[in-house]
C-alpha cells in the first residue's frame, strides 16, 4: 500500500495529512547529546583540519536572526517562523577560503542551530550538538568558518523538527577561477508546507508516532481514495506526510515567483530540496537541463529532462533559455501536487497552476545517471568498513540506524587519514535520503564504476547503496535521514574519529 489519506482530519495507516488538526499534541524532544571521545574534541586536530583549507583573508559577515513570522505565501499568509522574515532566507555567499562570520540572534522561544549542509567545515562550527552548542532563546552565537569548495549549499537548523517550518538559507560558494559559462543564475528552494495553516510540525510527528494510527478507523485512508500515486522512482512509497502547500521560492504555485532572462541566455539553476519529507521531480518546460554538479562537486556534463532531489540534495544545470513563459515544475513525488516557478523571456501567457509538463516523464536524473568528472573522484581503495543499516517501519515509526534509534546508537568510528566504505542497507519499505556531515563522499554504482560525489544520497526501500570517503576532518559528525520525522524519530548516529 503506499496511498496517503485525501482529506479532512484523516490520520492514516501509512501517512499524516497535514492539513487536518490534532488535539492535544506534545513536543517531542530529539535524543541526547553524545559526549566525545577521548574526552572532548581537541582544538589541535579541528584547527589542523582548518589550516589545511585555503583562506583568502577576506571575511564576509552576514547576520540571521530566526524569530516568529508572518509569510506571505502567495496566496496564502502563514503565521511560522524564519530568517529575517524572509522566505527562504537571505542568500549567504562568498568565495573559497573566505572567512563566513554568521551571527544568528535566536529569537525563538526555543534552543537553535544552524547547520551548514554539505560544507566540509570545522567540526565545531558544524552547527550539530554536540560538536556545536545549541543557541539558547535570546542567545546570540558567531559561526566562523571557511569553505574549502565552490558550490550549492544551505543552511537551517538541526534542532527538533524546525526542519519543517520556514528556517533555511541558501549558501553559494563561488569559484573566482571557475569560467563564467553561464549568463545569469537563477537559486530554487523547494520545500513542502504546512507551518501555519495546516497541522503543526509537532502535530505531525505526535500523529505519526501514536501507537494508535493503525486500524484506529479513521476517515482517509482507503487505497485509491486519495488520488495519490507510488513513486516507481523511490522504490514505492513517497513520504509520510501529504502537505497543504508545495513552495518554490517561498510561494505556491498559483503566485509563482517569475525569473526574467533573455531569449538565448545560458541559465544557471541551483536547485536545493529544503522540504521535511518531499522528494521533487523537476524539469522546465519546453526545455532540457545539462546537469553540471550535484552536491558542490561537478559531474560530467549530462542532458535530462527531469531530475529527481532528495530531501537535502541539490543540483547544478544549464539551461538554454527559450522565448517564451515557461513553468519550472517541482512535482511532489507520489504526492499528486505540484510546485512551481516561472521563467519569462517574453510575454506570455503561463499554463494553469497544477500544469504538468511532458519532460516530468521523459529522462529523469537520478543519482544513478550522472559521474564525478575525474578530477573530483576519489580513491578507489579502501581500509576501512563501516556499515548503516536502515531500518523502522511506519507502522512503528521506530527509524533507527544499526537497530538502534539515536538515543542509543553507538558511534561509527574512523581514525584521520583512514579511507572507508560506507554501505547503507535499507532493510524498510521506505525511501530515505542519508546525509553525512562534514566530509562529501563518493557514490560507488551497482556496477561499481564511479556514481557522483555527494553528501546526501537517496537509498530504495531494500536498497543497498555503498559509498567512499577519507577521513580528513577531525570530529564528531552526524550520520541521518534527512527526513525530518525519521531524523527526530531516531533515524540517525555519529561517526567519530578515534585518533
Ligand atoms: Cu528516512
Amino acid at each position: 500500500m503506499t496511498r496517503k489519506a485525501r482529506a479532512g482530519t484523516a490520520l492514516s495507516r501509512r501517512g499524516f495529512l497535514a492539513a487536518g488538526l490534532l488535539g492535544g499534541a506534545a513536543v517531542v524532544a530529539c535524543g541526547r547529546s553524545t559526549p566525545a571521545p577521548n574526552g572532548g574534541t581537541p582544538a589541535d586536530a579541528i584547527a589542523a583540519a582548518e589550516a589545511a583549507r585555503p583562506h583568502t583573508g577576506k571575511t564576509v559577515s552576514a547576520r540571521l536572526a530566526p524569530g516568529p513570522a508572518v509569510l506571505d505565501l502567495g496566496a496564502i499568509t502563514a503565521p511560522t517562523q524564519a530568517y529575517n522574515d524572509q522566505l527562504p532566507g537571505p542568500l549567504i555567499r562568498a568565495n573559497v577560503g573566505d572567512e563566513i562570520a554568521v551571527t544568528v540572534d535566536n529569537a525563538l522561544d526555543r534552543p537553535t542551530s544552524v547547520h551548514w549542509h554539505g560544507l566540509a567545515l570545522r567540526n565545531d562550527m558544524d552547527g550539530a550538538a554536540p560538536a556545536t552548542p545549541e543557541i539558547a532563546p535570546g542567545g546570540s552565537f558567531t559561526y566562523r568558518f571557511t569553505s574549502p569548495v565552490p558550490g550549492t549549499y544551505w543552511a537551517h537548523p538541526h534542532t527538533g523538527l524546525d526542519t519543517d517550518v520556514g528556517l533555511y538559507v541558501p549558501v553559494i560558494i563561488d569559484d573566482p577561477a571557475e569560467p563564467g559559462r553561464y549568463d545569469a543564475e537563477w537559486i530554487v528552494m523547494l520545500d513542502d508546507w504546512t507551518s501555519g495553516v495546516g497541522s503543526s510540525p509537532e502535530q505531525i510527528y505526535a500523529g505519526l508516532r501514536s501507537p494508535g494510527m493503525s486500524g484506529r478507523g479513521h476517515m482517509g485512508h482507503m487505497p485509491g481514495m486519495g488520488g495519490e500515486s507510488a513513486s516507481d522512482l523511490l522504490g514505492g512509497d513517497g513520504g509520510d506526510v501529504s502537505y497543504p502547500y508545495y513552495l518554490v521560492n517561498g510561494r505556491v504555485p498559483a503566485a509563482a515567483t517569475t525569473f526574467t532572462a533573455k531569449p538565448g541566455q545560458r541559465i544557471r539553476l541551483r536547485i536545493i530540496n529544503a522540504a521535511a519529507d518531499t522528494a521533487f521531480r523537476v524539469a522546465l518546460a519546453g526545455h532540457r537541463m545539462t546537469v553540471i554538479g550535484t552536491d558542490g562537486f561537478p559531474v560530467v556534463p549530462t542532458d535530462v529532462d527531469a531530475l529527481l532531489l532528495g530531501m537535502g540534495e541539490r543540483y547544478d544545470v544549464i539551461v538554454t533559455a527559450g522565448d517564451g513563459v515557461f513553468p519550472l515544475v517541482a512535482s511532489a513525488e507520489g504526492k499528486n501536487a505540484v510546485a512551481r516557478a516561472l521563467l519569462s523571456t517574453a510575454a506570455g501567457s503561463s499554463p494553469p497552476p497544477d500544469y504538468r509538463p511532458a519532460e516530468l516523464n521523459r529522462r529523469v536524473g537520478t543519482v544513478d545517471t550522472f559521474a564525478a568528472t575525474t578530477e573530483v573522484q576519489l580513491p578507489s581503495t579502501s581500509d576501512l568498513a563501516l556499515h548503516a543499516r536502515l531500518s523502522g517501519a511506519m507502522m512503528r515509526y521506530d527509524w533507527a540506524i544499526n537497530g538502534r534509534p539515536y538515543d542509543q546508537h553507538v558511534p561509527l568510528t574512523i581514525q584521520r587519514g583512514q579511507r572507508a566504505t560506507l554501505t547503507f542497507a535499507n532493510a524498510s519499505m521506505m525511501f530515505h535520503p542519508m546525509h553525512l556531515h562534514g566530509h562529501t563522499f563518493q557514490v560507488i554504482k551497482a556496477d561499481g564504476s564511479a556514481g557522483p560525489r555527494k553528501d546526501t544520497v537517496i537509498v530504495r526501500p531494500m536498497q543497498t547503496v555503498t559509498v567512499r570517503f577519507v577521513a580528513d576532518n577531525w570530529g564528531v559528525w552526524m550520520l541521518h535521514c534527512h527526513n525530518g520525522y525519521h531524523m527526530d524519530a531516531g533515524m540517525m548516529t555519529t561517526l567519530e574519529y578515534t585518533g
